[in-house]
């Protein structure tokens, strides 16, 4: 029984649509958001679309893009051999060339990744999901020191629940303007609006179920998947993406639809650059973001690959799917790559 946007409680200084509070239990500030609407009851569910014997990996390579957007750093990647890593690995008895570790270092946003309830707050007031403002200098934990940060909605919270498993749902955006001559570039600020959505997912025979992970094809890591380093630079260099159209008509039908999670392939999930038209609610920049992350407390996921999924639903005429995801473990995650599995 999730009231719908219009009739969510109002927040002392916050905009119409915040559900802060809405999934606390026994005077205890909830962390996971909309991943409480995948109860037992909609995860056996989501169980019977695992029925064809095929699984599809989700995650784009870590480094797919050189030059990440936004000015990030892009993957770094060392394999050493023992015989050149500092004591007691380096010792005698290795064989030189057979044995070795291995260094990677990477922005969790630069490729394929979930960003947490604390990734990107509600800009006027700083807020995070249930009203936290969670501290820099507390997101940084070490393994086994006390959890400083337990309240902040990040992704090693997602381990508790033994990560993340539901129906996932497609709907395939691409596939839909190719057919019906729809033309855009991935880096132009495109739109896709609601009326769009509703119209792919009836073309696709798809009804959405409260606790489903919505997913979006847009084609956006298509366009940098294959190309030059420069290329991708060029692509990035426009700094406008397509996306999903960052309004607040967008973010009451995401909330309306009960969705645990959304997902896509572009860079943003919404269009950038943002709308200005979140003025009404104090909100003038990445509206989706606002809204999603820190009112909803539903995570974003970004980057995804969606090229198999999509020519495996075009085959199966199936948009419906088990998915699984599980963020890496570290403590105070706040992005993370998905790890994330369709399976028919
Ligand atoms: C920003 O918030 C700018 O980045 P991302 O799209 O990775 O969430």
């Amino acid at each position: 029984n999730i009231p719908d946007f219009d009739s969510l409680p109002s927040v002392k200084d916050m905009p119409q649509g915040c559900a802060w509070g809405i999934f606390d239990k026994d005077g205890k500030k909830d962390v996971h958001g909309t991943l409480n609407l995948l109860t037992p009851s909609v995860i056996k569910a989501a169980y019977a679309e695992a029925r064809d014997g095929v699984h599809i990996s989700l995650n784009w390579p870590i480094g797919a893009i050189k030059t990440p957007g936004f000015g990030r750093k892009g993957l770094v990647h060392k394999v050493f051999a023992f015989k050149d890593a500092p004591p007691p690995l380096n010792a005698h008895g290795f064989d030189d060339e057979a044995s070795r570790d291995v260094l990677v270092e990477f922005n969790t946003q630069c490729s394929s990744q979930w960003d947490s309830l604390c990734h990107f707050n509600h800009q006027p007031t700083a807020l995070a999901y249930n009203g936290v403002k969670p501290a820099v200098e507390k997101l940084i934990q070490e393994y086994g020191t006390e959890d400083v940060a337990r309240e902040y909605p990040t992704l090693n919270h997602w381990h508790d629940r033994g990560g993340l498993v539901g129906r996932g749902t497609l709907l395939d955006y691409k596939a839909y303007a190719d057919k019906h001559g729809i033309e855009y570039s991935p880096f132009e600020a495109k739109r896709i609006t609601v009326a769009e959505l509703e119209a792919v997912a009836k073309e696709q025979g798809v009804t959405f179920k409260t606790g489903d992970i919505l997913i979006i094809r847009s084609g956006f890591t298509e366009a940098l998947t294959g190309v030059t380093p420069e290329q991708q630079g060029e692509g990035l260099g426009t700094h406008k993406t397509c996306g999903v159209d960052g309004s607040i008509e967008t973010a009451k039908w995401v909330w309306n639809h009960h969705f645990s999670a959304v997902a896509g392939d572009a860079i943003a999930f919404e269009t950038i650059p943002p709308l200005k038209d979140g003025k009404e609610a104090g909100i003038t920049e990445l509206v989706l973001h606002q809204y999603f992350l820190s009112l909803f407390g539903l995570p974003i996921g970004e980057l995804w690959d969606l090229k198999a999924l999509s020519e495996h639903c075009a085959k199966s005429n199936r948009y419906t799917f088990l998915l699984t995801s599980i963020p890496l473990n570290v403590p105070g995650g706040i992005g993370s790559p998905p790890n994330a599995i369709a399976i028919f």
